[in-house]
């Protein structure tokens, strides 16, 4: 096992990392940026570093800065939480041929879901059910365009192979559309990813979006820890998760997670993985894998029992995985709330100083969240502040319990989202799990409408 980790991230999730090491025995070594030199967490950690000014460009995406910093300490592993430089093969693969271990998958790996074309392939190669599409990227043929968009039906999406969370993709409703509509996405995506590559799936008009959770280790072994329902999201930001995904039978979470754990073992998957899916009409069919540890892992952690960043920092340092497919075993039901320092209903971020902070507690309540009273939230990142977890015997309790922490929790001094977890928990459509991916921002629309429901 290490000695040492570097933590190359920042806010909640750096002090999750924190938590997992310590708990491992393994010393940690924070890469902060000016901006988070003051924060509770880089105190706790045995050791930091400060990587250079706000600007992520500057400090968090800036590996120089991160790999001397990883020289300097000698920690021998570098986590890189998730967003900022987590899915960069660029990074993994610098971290490697500095003589580091990368806590994620081989560089290689992390390429081949970053193409959402190749990743597409993979998977369906795999086994995994995909959405109705094209065989591979668009050939540069109109009329061959035109014969496989036809096949495939319509309304179409048009997705770039370097695009995925929402960038990169444009809705085509019938055929005399299609051609310039491919023709404008080639252009913004050689301009916003440097590929113009695109390719073709069937428009699902109201899914769900249900992601499997999986580990996999360096010994052939691979499982998963059952899905969530990432469904309630406005501007492709979920809002709120679930796990189970309500509604999803054994039978088939059982097909489909294996189909994910096969999968991984096939593409010599290393860490912790997420298949993304898009559920609708009983049927799963895959979109995207994110090969990071995701905001929303602690829904599948209260489920399962399994400490998902400990699972990953022992398969990086080449250990087997502690659990078997047989010994995972899911129980109860689990809601996130993410806490955005941002106002209910506009949206607009609210940096600025915590006046006052009482978290909620209780039976089955968990927050993960790095702030405290007098932590200034600074303007320079996202707005997410930290995350309320309920878990419960069922999913009728994990919200009983959610309404009542969302009661407690208090936090002043700053605007946040609490007022719109409120009456999101509430809301019967919610409430009764009918809900889609497009269901929050019909939902936001209605209330400034001034609609019923
Ligand atoms: C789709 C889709 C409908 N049909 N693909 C958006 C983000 C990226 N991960 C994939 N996305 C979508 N792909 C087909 N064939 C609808 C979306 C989508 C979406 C997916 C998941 C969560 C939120 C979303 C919001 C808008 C559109």
């Amino acid at each position: 096992m290490f000695d040492k980790i570097l933590i190359a991230n920042r806010g909640e999730i750096a002090l999750r990392v924190l938590r997992a090491c310590h708990e491992l025995g393994i010393k940690t070594v924070v890469a902060h940026s000016e901006a988070d030199r003051d924060t509770k967490y880089v105190k706790l950690s045995d050791e930091s570093v400060c990587i250079g000014p706000p600007p992520p460009a500057h400090s968090y995406l800036h590996i120089p800065a991160i790999i001397a910093a990883a020289e300097v300490t000698r920690a021998q592993a570098i986590h890189p939480g998730y967003g900022f430089l987590s899915e960069n093969a660029g990074f993994s693969q610098c971290v490697e041929e500095s003589g580091f271990v990368f806590i994620g998958p081989r560089a290689d790996t992390i390429r081949l879901m970053g193409d959402k074309v190749s990743a597409r392939q993979a998977m369906q190669a795999a086994g995994v059910p995909c959405v109705p599409g094209s065989d591979g990227a668009l050939p540069d043929n109109d009329k061959a365009v035109l014969r496989i968009a036809g096949k495939i039906g319509y309304p179409l999406l048009i997705k770039a192979a370097a695009g995925g969370g929402g960038r990169g993709m444009r809705v085509v409703r019938q055929a005399g559309e299609l051609l310039d509509a491919i023709r404008i996405t080639q252009r913004e995506a050689d301009a916003a990813f440097g590929n113009a590559s695109v390719y073709l799936e069937q428009y699902l008009t109201a899914p769900r979006h249900i992601e499997f959770q999986v580990l996999a280790d360096e010994h052939g072994n691979a499982i998963h820890l059952g899905e969530r329902d990432g469904s309630m999201q406005r501007r492709h930001q979920k809002v709120i998760e679930e796990a189970p995904a309500p509604g999803i039978s054994a039978a088939q979470r059982k097909k489909i997670g294996a189909a994910c754990a096969d999968a991984c073992r096939r593409i010599g998957y290393r860490g912790a993985g997420t298949f993304e899916f898009l559920y609708q009409d009983g049927e799963f069919y895959f979109i995207e894998m994110n090969t990071r540890v995701q905001v929303e892992h602690p829904v599948t952690e209260m489920i399962s029992g399994i400490d998902i960043v400990q699972e990953q920092i022992r398969v990086a340092a080449g250990l087997p995985l502690r659990y078997t497919q047989e010994q995972v075993v899911l129980r109860g039901h689990a809601m996130e709330c993410r806490l955005n320092a941002e106002d209910a209903f506009s949206f607009i971020p609210s940096p600025g100083r915590i006046a006052h902070y009482h978290p909620a507690g209780g039976p089955g309540i968990r927050i993960d969240s790095h702030i405290y009273q007098g932590y200034q939230v600074p303007p320079h990142y996202d707005s997410m502040i930290g995350k309320l977890i309920a878990y419960g015997d069922d999913r009728e309790q994990a919200m009983a319990r959610m309404r009542g922490a969302l009661r407690e929790l208090s936090i002043s001094g700053i605007d946040t989202n609490i007022a719109l977890h409120q009456l999101l928990f509430s809301d019967p459509g919610f409430i009764a799990g009918r809900t889609s991916i497009h269901y929050l921002e019909q939902w936001l629309a209605d209330r400034r409408q001034g609609a019923p429901g």
